[in-house]
């Protein structure tokens, strides 16, 4: 808490801020092209950030210019399902500002990037009009809450998209500051709300007023993300949440929720203080009570949270520092009554949502890969035209996934075939064509977007899953299903060391490899080669597959069978390789 520490600059600011206000509206109407920093700080709670075009940044530099100032924005979608109406006017915002592309991000939301600052009011005004919103998209506080995507009529699947839904607007701050920044209508800046019934319905925005029980002043001291899937189906890796909500059914009956708390996969390479954690099992919360729960770990990070070093702010490190019987009473305290040990409950799976599958009320949902989450127009592949088409013709309402993918609902047994014909057209691969490690690679966006990037990731991807590909075929393997996730930095974005194998941008052109993570989300890789060139990153795998194949038990993955190697033994296959690749 404020006083005793010396806080981190972040932390004035947000104190200063008058509820995230700060200067951005005379800032907005002025003409430069960018914010000052406080500002920049501030606009991540309004879901924006300021960037630059790493492409040209240094041939500008060179030409004395000023870089090439970027803002991506990031609508916030709260279990990733949107109606065919919203899916449309994020669409066609793609085409009037930006880049003419949408991101699907590892959290099921959307991105807008390449925006210049004068296209920020404009964008949000058509976000707001559609009911979605970008508010506490980013920033520290409750960030979009994911949740497992299968549109299934059922009483689980249901369930969790509302309780998504729901928490996401409860945990939304309530300050003015965006309406009054962004809004045109000044009638919606006063009400906050469409006063009108919505439909489509409203998705994350939050309820009107300004105080902030929640929040107070400063916010909290850093990200804070809740998850909720089932044991059935951990398709959201929602152990990487810092509140992990696993939803406990017999048949269509909630029975509670076990919660997990101080998940969260972000490092710095070099520095052992820093570290992925999946989140712990801490209790078991029954129906009715798990938005009281929820609150009570967020006012814990609150007021426990490390607000002198943003590097050591996630609940993670207050997990660990305190250990789990502290943080257990302490949620209790603020709950204000005693929690039950968490329940037992059958290992994670993850369900595949690609192809067709039933609904369960007669209709159909299609679940179609998205490359690194990009929908666009390039070259022979018409992925966004094509799914303008689908979603307006048959109102196909979509849910993105936190793979990164689509999945189209609400689709007629009797329009199946046509719009499968559709898909071919355009050139969109069906996720049957695809083996499994394309099926489930991730990639962040990294160059040329994220300040952060050290390395490439999304414009590598394809080439590099081909190249691991055909290093699989080589070894009779490429329908293992084996979990590939890539970033450029160690920040995590893409979940790399939550998957079985994780590649991770480590310095320009070079990268590091983690081994032996499970499929299911249950257990971290481990780094195993710190520098690998981009070229021999695909031939230092291929050393492992080749010794897979011939020594793998029987039934083994390929995540159980690094996990059982050590180190050593996996580096002795490609020592002739990596020479420079060994870790400490
Ligand atoms: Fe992330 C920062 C992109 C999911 C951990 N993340 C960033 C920024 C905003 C860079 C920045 O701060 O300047 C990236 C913008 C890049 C760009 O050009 O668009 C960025 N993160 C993304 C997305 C778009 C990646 C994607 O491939 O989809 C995901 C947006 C999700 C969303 O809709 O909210 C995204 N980021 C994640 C995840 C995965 C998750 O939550 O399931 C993680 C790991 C889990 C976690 O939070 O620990 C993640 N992002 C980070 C971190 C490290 C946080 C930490 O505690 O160390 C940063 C850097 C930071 O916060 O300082 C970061
Ligand atoms: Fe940027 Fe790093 Fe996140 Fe990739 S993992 S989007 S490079 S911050």
């Amino acid at each position: 808490m404020a006083g005793a520490i010396k806080e981190s600059k972040a932390e004035a600011v947000k104190r200063e801020s008058r509820g995230l206000r700060g200067t951005l509206k005379t800032a907005l109407a002025n003409e430069d092209s960018g914010f000052v920093d406080s500002d920049a700080q501030l606009l991540k709670f309004h879901g924006i950030y300021q960037g630059y075009d790493r492409d040209t940044a240094t041939a500008r530099k060179n030409q004395g210019m000023a870089k090439d100032r970027r803002f991506m924005a990031r609508v916030k979608i709260p279990g990733g399902r949107l109606t065919a109406e919203q899916y449309l006017t994020l669409d066609a915002l793609a085409d009037q500002y930006g880049a003419r592309n949408l991101r699907i991000t590892t959290r099921q939301g959307i991105q807008f990037h390449g925006l210049v600052k004068s296209e920020l009011g404009p964008t949000l005004n058509a976000i707001h009009q559609a009911l979605m919103t970008t508010i506490a998209a980013c920033g520290d506080v409750v960030r979009n809450v994911t949740a497992t995507p299968a549109p299934r009529k059922d009483a689980v699947h249901r369930h969790l998209q509302e309780m998504a839904r729901h928490l996401s607007q409860r945990f939304t701050p309530r300050s003015r500051a965006y309406a009054e920044v962004w809004y045109a209508d000044e009638e919606a800046a006063a009400t906050e709300l469409p006063t009108r019934a919505p439909t489509p319905p409203a998705v994350g925005v939050p309820p009107a007023g300004e105080d902030d029980p929640l929040y107070g002043d400063a916010y909290l001291p850093r990200k804070f993300k809740i998850g909720l899937a089932t044991p059935e189906d951990n398709s959201i890796d929602v152990l990487a949440n810092d509140l992990a909500v696993i939803a406990l059914f017999e048949g269509e009956r909630l029975t509670g929720y076990n919660i997990a708390v101080g998940g969260g996969l972000g490092l710095t390479h070099n520095k052992p203080q820093t570290y992925p954690r999946l989140a712990s099992l801490v209790a078991f919360v029954p129906p009715g009570e798990l938005e009281a729960v929820a609150r009570a770990v967020i006012l814990m990070q609150r007021d426990f949270g490390d607000r002198a070093d943003r590097r050591h702010a996630r609940l993670k490190y207050l997990v660990d520092d305190r250990g789990l019987p502290w943080i257990k009473a302490t949620i209790e305290r603020y709950y204000g009554q005693a929690l039950r040990d968490p329940a037992p409950m059958p290992p994670f799976e993850v369900v595949d949502h690609m192809g067709w599958h039933p609904q369960g009320d007669g209709r159909w949902y299609l679940g179609i890969p998205v490359s690194s989450g990009r929908i666009e127009d390039s070259g022979a592949l018409r992925l966004r035209t094509a799914l303008r088409r689908i979603v307006g013709e048959y109102c196909a309402a979509p849910v993105f996934t936190a793979t990164q993918d689509i999945i189209l609902s609400e689709i007629r047994a009797t329009d199946r075939a046509a719009i499968d014909a559709t898909l071919r057209e355009f050139g969109v691969t069906p996720a049957e064509a695809l083996t499994p490690l394309e099926r489930y690679a991730m990639a962040c966006p990294a160059l040329p977007t994220c300040g952060l990037a050290l390395t490439e990731a999304e414009r590598i991807r394809n080439p590099l899953v081909a190249e691991i590909v055909a290093a699989l075929t080589r070894h009779g393997l490429e329908q293992e299903r084996i979990s590939l996730r890539i970033t450029g930095c160690p920040n995590g974005c893409a979940r790399p060391y939550a998957g079985e194998i994780g590649i991770v941008g480590r310095t320009p052109g070079q990268y590091a490899l983690f081994l032996g993570g499970d499929f299911p989300g249950t257990r971290l890789n481990r780094l195993v080669f710190e520098r690998v060139p981009y070229a021999q990153v695909a031939a230092t795998l291929e050393r492992v597959f080749g010794h897979f194949a011939t020594a793998r038990l029987e039934g083994e993955t390929f995540g159980d069978f690094c996990h059982r190697l050590p180190n050593e033994a996996l580096r002795a296959l490609a020592a002739d390789l990596t020479d420079r690749a060994a870790v400490a």
